[in-house]
């Protein structure tokens, strides 16, 4: 059975990858695939209880060092028990956040080194990558706006705007290195234009899959 389909949706703070999950979820569910939906920090047990540490513990400071060894204790946690069988049996798998995230809040803003991030995910993950990963790029702003708007800010959307920028930056980096992969969204625009170059990629990617 030919492994399932693997893709993540990125980007900042409130850039709409909530809101872009049920559309790609759909999309891709009208093709006739089997999709799971998941998310990181989180996506097992274990994960989400790493997750409420890292976005809502109040008490206590965590360093860089150690929130990015909890991102990959959760990661390798979600591979192992959810995403590696998923794919197995054919399945495709969506995850609100991936790796990338790390190279862009730990490495990018929080400024742990790559080769850092790199050792841990080549440890973590093997040779497995997602096959996909749609990049929402907003302005730190709008995104900030929007997501200010809906709920109360966890431990990262208490970050300042520099960071975010940082972050940002991070990301398009990652898009340039690797174009066929990651591929921009420009979720600044109103949500059907965001739907629309959404499934112009799926159709692309999937199409060339086939
Ligand atoms: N993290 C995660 C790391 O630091 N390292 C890692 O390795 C990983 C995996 C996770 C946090 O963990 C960090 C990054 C994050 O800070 P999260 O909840 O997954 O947190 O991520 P958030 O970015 O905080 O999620 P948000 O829910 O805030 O953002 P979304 O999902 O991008 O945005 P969404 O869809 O909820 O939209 C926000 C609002 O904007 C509106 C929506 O309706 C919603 O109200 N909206 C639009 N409005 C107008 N036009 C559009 N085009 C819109 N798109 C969305």
């Amino acid at each position: 059975m030919q492994r399932g389909f693997f893709i993540t949706l990125e980007g900042g703070e409130g850039a709409g990858k909530s809101t872009h999950l049920a559309f790609v979820q759909k999309w891709l569910q009208q093709t006739g695939r089997k999709v799971v939906v998941t998310r990181e920090p989180g996506g097992t047990e274990l994960g989400e209880r790493i997750r409420e540490l890292l976005l809502h513990a109040r008490d206590i400071d965590i360093s860089s060092e150690s929130e990015l060894l909890l991102m990959f204790a959760a990661r390798a946690e979600h591979l192992n028990k959810f995403i590696k069988p998923a794919l197995e049996k054919g399945k495709t798998v969506l995850c609100d956040r991936f790796t990338d995230a790390t190279y862009a809040y730990q490495g990018g803003g929080r400024g742990v080194p790559r080769e850092r991030i790199a050792l841990l995910e080549t440890w973590v993950q093997g040779d497995l990558r997602p096959d996909l990963t749609l990049l929402l790029d907003v302005p730190v702003e709008v995104g900030l706006e929007r997501a200010g708007n809906r709920s109360a800010p966890d431990r990262f959307e208490r970050e300042d705007g520099e960071f975010f920028q940082r972050v940002r930056k991070a990301y398009l980096d990652a898009a340039a290195r690797e174009p066929e992969r990651i591929r921009v969204v420009d979720a600044g625009q109103k949500l059907e234009q965001v739907e629309q170059q959404i499934a112009k990629i799926l159709q692309e990617v999937i199409h060339a899959r086939k």
